[in-house]
């Protein structure tokens, strides 16, 4: 059984929102014409606590951009996005939303980022999208959305951790390609085993 597994599709990850994917508006159209396609359709909302600690301002003096070191390792600090309940945390208006089975929101814990749909980025705190999948009986994960080398990545390599097949839809996607992010993510896809079509 295959599901279409819709990474982040946000206000927010479009051009003029607050952390704009370039091109991330192209791939609505794409995305929305590929859903009849699948036997499930599950998308991800990024949905952080206005104080999250992944983001810059949380951080006073600390740029947009920089990496810091966690307790659970390495984070970025991003741009404040996806603040919960804000029009920047809305799905993208042209995205068929209507048409999926689940929504998964994540990031809600203010000490911890979570890029994957499966695992915060502790990667030991499930978020239970491992779960519904395999009681529907899915095997055969397909990937697309935003951002190609964050958060669709990191669930990607997690579909493979928790033994499920994994292709990654490139041409839907779009990467932020932060220091050559996009083709370090190609890299350790191919590495997990991730399917790049
Ligand atoms: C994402 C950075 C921060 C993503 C989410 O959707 O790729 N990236 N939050
Ligand atoms: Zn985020």
């Amino acid at each position: 059984m295959r599901a279409l597994i819709i990474i982040d599709m946000q206000v927010d990850f479009c051009p003029g929102g607050a952390l704009a994917v370039a091109g991330g508006d192209e791939i609505v159209d794409p995305i929305n014409a590929m859903m009849g396609d699948y036997d499930a359709v599950v998308l991800t909302q990024d949905w952080h606590p206005a104080d999250h600690s992944s983001f810059a301002e949380s951080h006073p003096g600390a740029a947009p951009f920089s990496t810091v070191t966690m307790d659970y390792g390495p984070q970025v600090l991003w741009p404040a996005h996806c603040v919960i309940g804000s029009a920047g945390a809305a799905f993208h208006p042209g995205l068929a939303v209507d048409r999926a089975d689940l929504i998964v929101r994540k990031g809600l814990r203010r000490g911890i980022d979570s890029y994957s749909a499966f695992r915060e980025n502790d990667r030991a705190t499930p978020t239970g999208l491992a779960g519904y999948l395999r009681e529907w009986g899915a095997d055969d994960l397909h990937f697309v959305g935003l951002a190609h080398d964050f958060c669709v990545a990191w669930s990607a390599m997690d579909a493979r951790h928790f033994g499920f097949d994994a292709t990654v839809i490139e041409p839907a996607t779009r990467a932020i390609d932060l220091n050559g992010s996009r083709d370090a993510a190609r890299r350790a896809m191919q590495d997990a085993g991730v399917n790049l079509a």
